[in-house]
């Protein structure tokens, strides 16, 4: 089967998406600094799973829209096709992230230029929507950041965002002050959603810090043997509020990891895999079937690969994926740090890298071949100097 080697989708160079036209030139340009878009991101741009109702990510979408419905009496509205290029503004400014916050960095948010950036999350839509008077609503896409590789982590991801208002005739009667009841409220609602979905599965609720929600929380799953971040969420800020034309309201938010829920929900061990049209993968998942559990194919030996360099002040982690990712593409699983240790002012580091295709065999002769370019690729363009 040909698919294998070239990665399942043909790459078209001309998208629209959410009634706006995308261009490869313009989002993939090797020698501007100021966009850092690889092909192989760009190649994922309007794919859309969340779209399709047939495919895990869909399905649960799907099934997370019934919950919605069931309970609030289809108040909330629904949008899934809004671009996911979007200004700075809308991805860190409207919702308050500090000017010096690590995840504007060009090392963990891939620009298209200055002022332009593929989502990092779907927050990204709440000030607008809110803006627009909305008080209940669910906004599902495809989401960017550069980050580490591994099982749970894939630069291509899909986020639901959910926003609540509340107007003073709702809390006042429960006595509570508004941001207790609105955490409540939240709370309970997402609870219900994971019972709904799980039924019973171990979680527990970690406090957490974002900038526009106070309180901020994470709920966990106990998933493989971890505690696995299923989402985020808090109660919205009031700034934001005031922003938009809110001011005596109050309101949550929340943002869904979506493959990381559906991985507890279809056991599906590995990120990687929604990603597959290998029909071994796509025929066990129908629309509204929430009960299946997936069914993997043979366990195809994984290949470790250890590599170890002096680093320099600018190598990063994201960096040293990013080139991995462009030449094994899905074919490697794990890029982790297995030593580090300083001598004479040099830092030293050893990366374990795990190969292992999701659909074959791979050969002694393919993977050589892969660590070769690697190792010439990250001493070339990340400077650092193999040991
Ligand atoms: C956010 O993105 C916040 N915008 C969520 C939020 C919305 C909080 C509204 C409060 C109010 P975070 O970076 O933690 O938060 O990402 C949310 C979820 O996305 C995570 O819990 C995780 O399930 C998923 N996620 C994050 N990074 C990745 C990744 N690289 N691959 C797959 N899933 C990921
Ligand atoms: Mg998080």
């Amino acid at each position: 089967n040909k698919q294998h080697k070239r990665g399942p989708q043909p790459i078209l160079s001309l998208l629209e998406i959410g009634g706006v036209k995308i261009g490869k030139d313009d989002v993939v340009r090797e020698n501007d600094p100021t966009n850092n878009v690889t092909d192989s991101i760009f190649s994922k741009i309007g794919l859309q799973l969340h779209r399709r109702d047939n495919h895990p990510i869909g399905i649960l979408k799907n099934a997370i829209y019934d919950y919605f419905d069931a309970n609030y009496g289809g108040k909330f509205i629904k949008f899934d096709d809004i671009c996911p290029l979007v200004s700075v503004k809308e991805n860190f400014d409207d919702v308050l992230v500090p000017a010096n916050h690590v995840s504007r960095s060009y090392n963990d948010t891939y620009y298209v230029d200055a002022q332009t950036v593929l989502r990092c999350h779907t927050s990204a839509h709440q000030a607008e929507l809110l803006r627009r008077g909305h008080s209940h609503f669910l906004v599902t896409g495809d989401v960017y950041r550069r980050d580490s590789i591994d099982s749970t982590h894939y630069p291509v991801f899909h986020q639901m965002e959910g926003v609540r208002v509340f107007s003073p005739a709702e809390w006042i009667p429960s006595g509570l002050d508004a941001t207790s009841y609105a955490a409540t409220d939240l709370k309970k609602s997402l609870e219900g959603l994971a019972r709904r979905l799980f039924g019973a599965v171990e979680m527990r609720w970690v406090d957490t810090y974002f900038p526009f929600t106070n309180p901020s929380f994470e709920l966990e799953i106990y998933f493989q043997e971890k505690w696995m971040e299923v989402l985020g969420c808090g109660v919205t800020e009031q700034e934001i509020l005031r922003r938009n034309g809110r001011l005596d309201n109050i309101a949550w938010a929340f943002g869904l990891g979506l493959e990381r829920l559906a991985m507890v929900l279809f056991e599906i061990p590995d990120i990687r895999l929604f990603w597959l049209t290998d029909k071994r993968f796509t025929s066990q998942f129908s629309g509204g079937q929430l009960g299946v559990k997936f069914n993997p194919f043979s366990k195809f030996p994984p290949c470790y690969k250890d590599m170890s360099f002096w680093i320099n002040d600018s190598f990063t982690e994201n960096n040293l994926c990013e080139v991995v990712r462009g030449i094994a593409g899905d074919l490697v699983e794990e890029v982790r740090l297995i030593d580090n240790f300083n001598k004479k002012g040099m830092t030293s580091h050893c990366y374990r890298i795990a190969y292992r295709s999701m659909e074959r065999s791979l050969t002694d002769e393919e993977i050589n071949e892969l660590q070769l370019n690697v190792r010439e690729q990250v001493q070339s363009k990340l400077n650092v100097v193999l040991r």
